[in-house]
């Protein structure tokens, strides 16, 4: 397991660009907002716990997802998420909405864990002279999205690693706390894993994740209008007419026909396989996996342990970043929590 300073740190210590690697997160992650429309009362203190009033969850039992099979992938937009291939899966049973602030906080309780966001750097785990390092980086934090002031074409200036940014303090210590409903941000691969042992559950293969997200349907290429991604020329002009300039309470929009709700928007969601820009023609026809750690890539951010992410985030538009579509697909870091990438999990069959 990589950790995400590290990581951060290696990336820089390579391109000797301080900002390359958040500059990377936001190519393939379109980035998200730094203003949750919601200031409520966080999670550190558990009567203090609120949820937005916007939405209510109906129901967050999981979703069972029947067997069956589909054409996973797309040649219609970007080219990593070809060749287009008929696969068969087994059923699962599926959370109907991103994990929220609330769920993990539960588990935050009760197992006394610490995400890797705020855990202090451990300097042998990078691979330079710590004296090289500047001293914010070395502090616990996790990368935050900035909307630009003016029109900046420099992602790196869209991105900035925030000291004290982590699931309870989403935008860092000055901004407001994590709001119950939400989907919980930040976390790196292994918090998201921590909780699927507790959970007694796993992060879903991304065919298994891109099958429900279709639900039956066919592959399309236009914006969503029920879902929350970013409404507007990206990323100076955010309109929200969607509702949400920021991430949304889970459950605002419309499920699909499978009753799942946000697959698509509002944060990107982590699998279980790992990236390689397009897929592998010959995975597997039933309940593929990803390629091999041998096999795994991205040309985007190489010096990154990678696994994909799926659906888009409230940040995606059509001038910068169409990949708020079940077929879209992005590699993103495993150590590094971001304000824009969630997860869900699903279930053996019952
Ligand atoms: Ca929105
Ligand atoms: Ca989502």
């Amino acid at each position: 397991m990589i950790l995400s300073k590290s990581t951060f740190i290696d990336k820089i210590l390579i391109y000797t660009r301080p900002w390359a690697l958040l500059a990377g997160i936001c190519v393939v992650l379109c980035s998200c907002s730094n203003a949750g429309e919601e200031g409520s009362a966080g999670l550190v203190e558990q009567d203090r716990i609120t949820r937005s009033s916007a939405c209510a969850v109906k129901d967050s039992r999981p979703v069972l997802i029947k067997a069956g099979q589909f054409a996973m992938g797309s040649s219609a937009v970007y080219s990593e998420e070809g060749p287009v291939k008929t696969i068969m899966l087994d059923a699962f049973r599926m959370d109907p909405h991103e994990v929220t602030n609330e769920q993990f906080a539960q588990f935050v309780r009760e197992a006394g864990y610490v995400t890797t966001a705020e855990l202090p750097v451990d300097p042998k785990v990078y691979s330079a002279d710590v004296g090289s390092i500047p001293s914010e980086l070395l502090l616990p934090g996790s990368a935050v999205f900035r909307q630009p002031t003016g029109g900046s074409p420099n992602d790196s200036d869209w991105w900035e690693y925030r000291p004290g940014a982590n699931w309870k303090m989403p935008y860092g210590p000055d901004g407001p706390a994590a709001v119950a409903n939400h989907p919980v941000v930040h976390l790196s691969l292994g918090d998201m894993q921590a909780y699927a042992d507790w959970k007694g559950g796993l992060l879903p293969t991304e065919a298994q994740w891109e099958y429900a997200a279709r639900a039956g349907g066919p592959a399309v290429t236009n914006q969503p209008s029920n879902a929350n991604t970013w409404q507007g020329v990206f990323p100076i002009h955010n309109e929200g007419t969607d509702g949400f300039e920021g991430i949304a309470p889970v459950g605002c929009f419309e499920p699909n026909a499978w009753g799942l709700y946000d697959m698509i928007g509002n944060v990107w969601e982590m699998t279980n396989d790992l990236y390689l820009p397009g897929h592998d023609p010959s995975r597997p026809k039933v309940n593929p996996r990803g390629p091999s750690h041998a096999q795994a890539r991205n040309p985007a951010n190489p010096a990154f342990g990678i696994r994909v992410i799926k659906g888009g985030s409230y940040l995606c538009a059509p001038n910068y970043c169409r990949r708020y579509r079940a077929e879209a697909r992005s590699g993103h870091d495993m150590g590094l929590g971001t304000s824009n990438v969630g997860f869900r999990l699903i279930y053996a069959q019952e």
